[in-house]
């Protein structure tokens, strides 16, 4: 139960984020209320939008264990091996992600991990309060908030010591707090959008049966400067997303309707426009999402109010970790105000100092990720140093470990898996540039450098 004692904490938005930590903080002990512009997904269905499905990987569900969600999660989620490449020709190759199946990562669905979420957070004692929508903020002695309650449009206060944003991309209270103080605020779009389709379930009654590609893995069609990828839902239906740039060709700009859709997908998606039924209405019907890096050069405004999540450093989606990112935040934040009694602008500041250097390295390895994704010719230097890359991690699975691994399958601090990802591509580089073959690389050589410039992870 909630301590009386324990300060109240007021969180906007109760999306991925705003709802694990709103469970981990009122687990804690604390009061927590949460304001949402959207309506109860329970009563209302959920209205998400963006990205019907996700990749958790193990940050994130590191953060679901400790909220108590962990096998409640693992019932929702669709196991994913590997990534599924469909190349042009029509042959497709399961690339696995790990060694073997205590390797993978989890495909789950936006809505079904909200509720889980918010049911959690209420059964810990936090408070929901749906429908009202953050319009602005007054920062004085106090932090005011301005509420617009969204079934009747009337607006209220709200007076708090202290608020977490939660409210993702488009953060009002980020905007709020950047009138109030400017937050050094800097969005960098990559020029490209992505539009979201669907392959309904074949609709058999066994499950096992119910996909109509294979159903444990990330399908993806790289197409060079653009792809489309598919990840499986647990009723038996994929969430697929076009990835496409903005200008040029071609190009959402170029592709700006069904027909034109229809044509590029018979050109370069022909295998899986027949699994698309609602081709055209899809295509008509959802919005084109834009895609961004944000940075700042502050997440919080003194002791008054703190970002986080997507509000704070919002990524581009290539490599899977936004919400794990996220996550992580959630549960570096609800230990600070567990383990700490300085005041809030200790703790903000503290969170901003810990978790900085990791949102800086996951926004730069997402935006590396989209190249290396798409890209499904590459060059033999390319293929050259990743043959040697998988030679090396074999004879030293202590010290090199792919950063994909890293990154997906540790908790290590992305920071950390950055800085030993650029080590290891340098050690290739300088190992294999000049040669053509593996076999004229001296092994003895890539040893003893393997050994003088990666630590065991074990005792770092
Ligand atoms: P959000 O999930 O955006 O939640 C914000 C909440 O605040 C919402 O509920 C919203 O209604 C509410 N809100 C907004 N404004 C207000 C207001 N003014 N007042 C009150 N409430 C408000 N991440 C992964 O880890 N794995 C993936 O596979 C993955 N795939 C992605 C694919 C795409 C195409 C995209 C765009 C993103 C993907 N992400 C993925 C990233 C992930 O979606 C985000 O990192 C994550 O949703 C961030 O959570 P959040 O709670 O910070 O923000
Ligand atoms: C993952 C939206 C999204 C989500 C993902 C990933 C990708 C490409 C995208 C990265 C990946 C899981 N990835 N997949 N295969 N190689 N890298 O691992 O989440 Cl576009």
């Amino acid at each position: 139960m909630p301590n009386p004692a324990s300060p109240a904490v007021t969180i906007v938005g109760g999306g991925l984020v705003g709802a694990l930590l709103a469970c981990l903080l009122a687990q804690r002990g604390f009061a927590v209320e949460v304001f949402e512009r959207r309506r109860d997904p329970r009563v209302a269905g959920y209205a998400g939008g963006r990205s019907i499905n996700l990749a958790l990987a193990e940050r994130g569900l590191h953060g679901l264990r400790l909220a108590g969600l962990g096998e409640e999660v693992m019932r929702l989620a669709v196991m994913m091996r590997g990534r599924m490449v469909h190349h042009r020709d029509g042959h497709c190759e399961l690339l696995r992600y790990g060694r073997d199946d205590s390797q993978v990562i989890w495909s789950l669905s936006r809505g079904r991990l909200n509720i889980a979420l918010i049911d959690a957070a209420e059964r810990a004692g936090a408070r929901f309060r749906f429908e009202q929508r953050l319009h602005d903020a007054r920062f004085a002695d106090e932090v005011t908030l301005q509420l617009v309650d969204e079934a009747s449009g009337a607006t209220h206060t709200h007076q708090t010591p202290f608020v977490l944003g939660c409210d993702g991309a488009g953060s009002s209270l980020r905007a709020a707090m950047n009138r109030a103080q400017a937050l050094g605020e800097r969005i960098e779009e990559l020029g490209h959008g992505y539009k979201e389709l669907e392959i309904p379930s074949r609709g058999a009654a066994d499950a096992a049966t119910a996909f109509a590609i294979e159903a444990n893995a990330l399908h993806i069609w790289p197409r060079g400067n653009y792809m489309c990828i598919a990840l499986p839902n647990a009723e038996g239906h994929f969430t697929v997303t076009l990835f496409l740039p903005n200008q040029g060709a071609p190009s959402f700009a170029q592709v700006n309707n069904a027909g034109a859709a229809r044509a590029l997908f018979e050109r370069d998606f022909a295998d899986l426009l027949p699994m698309l039924p609602e081709f055209d209405a899809d295509f008509s019907g959802n919005p084109v999402g834009t895609l961004a890096t944000l940075y700042l050069d502050h997440w919080h405004l003194d002791r008054r109010a703190l970002l986080l999540g997507d509000a704070a450093h919002a990524i581009v989606p290539f490599h899977g970790q936004g919400m794990n990112c996220g996550f992580e935040d959630a549960v570096e934040l609800a230990e600070l105000f567990a383990a700490h009694d300085e005041d809030s602008a200790w703790i903000f500041a503290e969170f901003e100092r810990r978790r900085r250097p990791n949102a800086a390295a996951i926004a730069a390895m997402a935006l590396e990720n989209y190249v290396e994704m798409r890209d499904s010719v590459a060059d033999p230097g390319f293929l050259l140093r990743r043959e040697l890359g998988r030679v090396l991690a074999d004879r030293h699975p202590d010290r090199f470990v792919p950063r994909y691994w890293m990154v997906t399958f540790s908790r290590m601090p992305y920071a950390q898996a950055f800085a030993r990802g650029a080590i290891q591509d340098a050690l290739l580089h300088e190992l294999a540039d000049g040669h053509d073959r593996l076999d004229d690389i001296g092994l003895a050589k890539a040893d003893a450098r393997v050994r003088a410039r990666l630590q065991p992870l074990t005792a770092a």
